[in-house]
């Protein structure tokens, strides 16, 4: 029943290879870090074509803790709103890393659903500098966007994007979605 239930949500899920600054959406997730005012990765790529507004409005939050979601405008990107979300350092796997990635899906994704966003693109959220295993943090990713897509009909959550920046990131997240749907 529930295998029927998830095959039924293949559409609403859409992996792609890309820049996410790119994603013509109503919010793209930036794995920032809990300053919340700019870094390297896909943190920088969003700040640099947002541009320095972008970086105005989070001087006003005051900062995030990890696995917290705030919202900003999007400014000069073409999605419309970026949840800044700070995913977890990983170390070893032994200190709460998997809890505290699953809030960063988890609270973006309710930081959507309370504004109206009903279409969101997700980067790889802390598998860059903050060196969490892709295969294992791609399948918190889905399971947490699946969980909320299981909840949510698409008139509250139209579409979630995963957009993979590389092809090691790229082939897990096919992989992951060709387990679950195909
Ligand atoms: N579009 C989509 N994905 C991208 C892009 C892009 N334009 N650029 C990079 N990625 P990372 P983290 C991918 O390091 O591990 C920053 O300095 C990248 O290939 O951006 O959460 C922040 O300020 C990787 O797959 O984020 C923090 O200090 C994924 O995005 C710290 O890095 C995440 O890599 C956060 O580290």
């Amino acid at each position: 029943m529930e295998t029927i239930d998830i095959r039924e949500q293949a559409e609403r899920i859409e992996v792609i290879k890309g820049d996410i600054t790119e994603m013509n959406v109503d919010a793209i997730v930036n794995a920032a870090n809990k300053s919340l005012l700019g870094g390297g990765g896909v943190d920088g790529a969003i700040h640099r074509v947002a541009g320095p507004e972008l970086l105005e409005e989070t001087k006003t939050l005051g900062g995030a803790e990890t696995g917290e979601a705030k919202l900003t405008k999007g400014y000069n990107l073409p999605a419309a709103y970026v949840i800044h979300t700070v995913g977890p350092v990983y170390q070893d796997g032994q200190h709460n890393e998997e809890e505290l990635l699953r809030q960063c899906y988890d609270h973006s994704l309710e930081t959507a659903l309370a504004n109206n966003i009903k279409t969101i693109a997700f980067p790889s959220i802390s598998t860059g500098a903050y060196r969490y295993p892709v295969e294992e943090a791609a399948k918190i990713a889905f399971d947490s966007v699946l969980d909320a897509l299981l909840q949510h009909d698409a008139s509250e959550l139209e579409k979630v994007y995963f957009v993979a920046f590389d092809d090691e990131t790229y082939h897990y997240y096919q992989k992951l979605y060709d387990l679950y749907f195909a």
